[in-house]
């Protein structure tokens, strides 16, 4: 077994610990579309916000995928569609750069894939692909959370070395539950507390319960760092950090609010095993069998 740097649902008590990994590694490769100032911010405040990376028209494409999934029986039935707690309608689909055509392709398209190598030092793989629908009405949020901490405990990802990418198919606001962020909280890693249940994915991707931070972590961070909420027009891509504190509102206006999310992590930081001694999440959740090079 591997050291654990971030050993997490330990402890009875919260712990703040220090980031031990850089945020921008040495790279290589400079997605041409990225300048000093980019980069800078993105080290910064563990997110860069990119408007109109993709057309109307692209948009429109990924959205029409997106409607034909709504109404696939055979997609509905299968574990990787997550569906909301109490309304029963359409929260996420899973591993959708293996699933689907169009979202492999996207998956590898030098607008985002470029960035992720050139914040994360060379090649990189998709550890976990989904399409988050937040329907209107009673689309439930997303609580607040470090990814890092789920993927560290729960899935055996050793270092801080992945970022999320996130397409935006509707404009997102402060209205329909855009996503928020505290902007410098990925320099910090916050423990949890309670020790992970079995087959703990089964609610967590529904409604998260462990692995959330507890209330006085939450006031420090957001004291320390405040919340950013990334509002902007569809077709613009948010970046983040692993390990930036980040969750969203739901969404009760009539309107969906629809992004696909890949997340991209170095090659040299494949999963181990779980750190949290529970047996791995299954392969639509976290790559570990297949790994792509993209
Ligand atoms: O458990 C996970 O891996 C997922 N859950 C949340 C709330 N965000 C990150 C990740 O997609
Ligand atoms: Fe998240």
């Amino acid at each position: 077994m591997q050291q654990d740097k971030y050993p997490s649902r330990v402890n009875p008590e919260p712990q703040v610990l220090p980031r031990l990994d850089p945020v921008i590694y040495p790279s290589s490769i400079r997605a041409t579309h990225l300048t000093d100032a980019h980069l800078e911010s993105f080290e910064r405040n563990g997110y860069l916000l990119l408007p109109g990376l993709f057309s109307a028209e692209e948009v429109r494409q990924f959205s029409a995928e997106l409607q034909r999934m709504q109404v696939d029986s055979e997609l509905l039935a299968s574990p990787q569609a997550i569906t909301e707690p109490d309304s029963g309608e359409l929260r996420s689909v899973f591993q959708i750069h293996r699933n689907h055509p169009q979202f492999s392709e996207l998956a590898a398209d030098p607008r985002i894939a470029d960035v992720a190598r050139t914040i994360l030092g060379g090649d990189v793989y998709i550890h976990q692909s989904r399409l988050n629908f937040k329907p209107g009405y009673r689309g439930r949020e997303f609580y607040w959370h470090s990814d890092f901490e789920t993927w560290h405990t729960e899935d055996g990802m050793s270092q801080m070395r992945a970022i999320s990418c996130s397409i935006l198919l509707t404009d997102n606001d402060a209205k329909n539950g855009a996503l928020m962020l505290m902007p410098g909280s990925h320099k910090e890693y916050i423990t949890c507390v309670g020790e992970t249940p079995e087959n703990h994915y089964l609610s967590s991707l529904k409604k998260q319960e462990y692995g959330v931070p507890g209330d006085e972590s939450l006031k420090y961070l957001s004291d320390r760092y405040g919340i950013d909420c990334a509002e902007a027009k569809a077709g613009s891509v948010l970046f983040f950090d692993c390990n930036v504190m980040h969750g969203s509102n739901s969404n009760i206006t009539p309107e969906p609010r629809s992004n696909l999310f890949y997340v991209y992590n170095h090659i040299d930081n494949r999963v181990v095993e779980p750190f949290c001694g529970q047996a791995p999440r299954p392969e639509f959740i976290c790559s570990r069998e297949t790994i792509e090079t993209l």
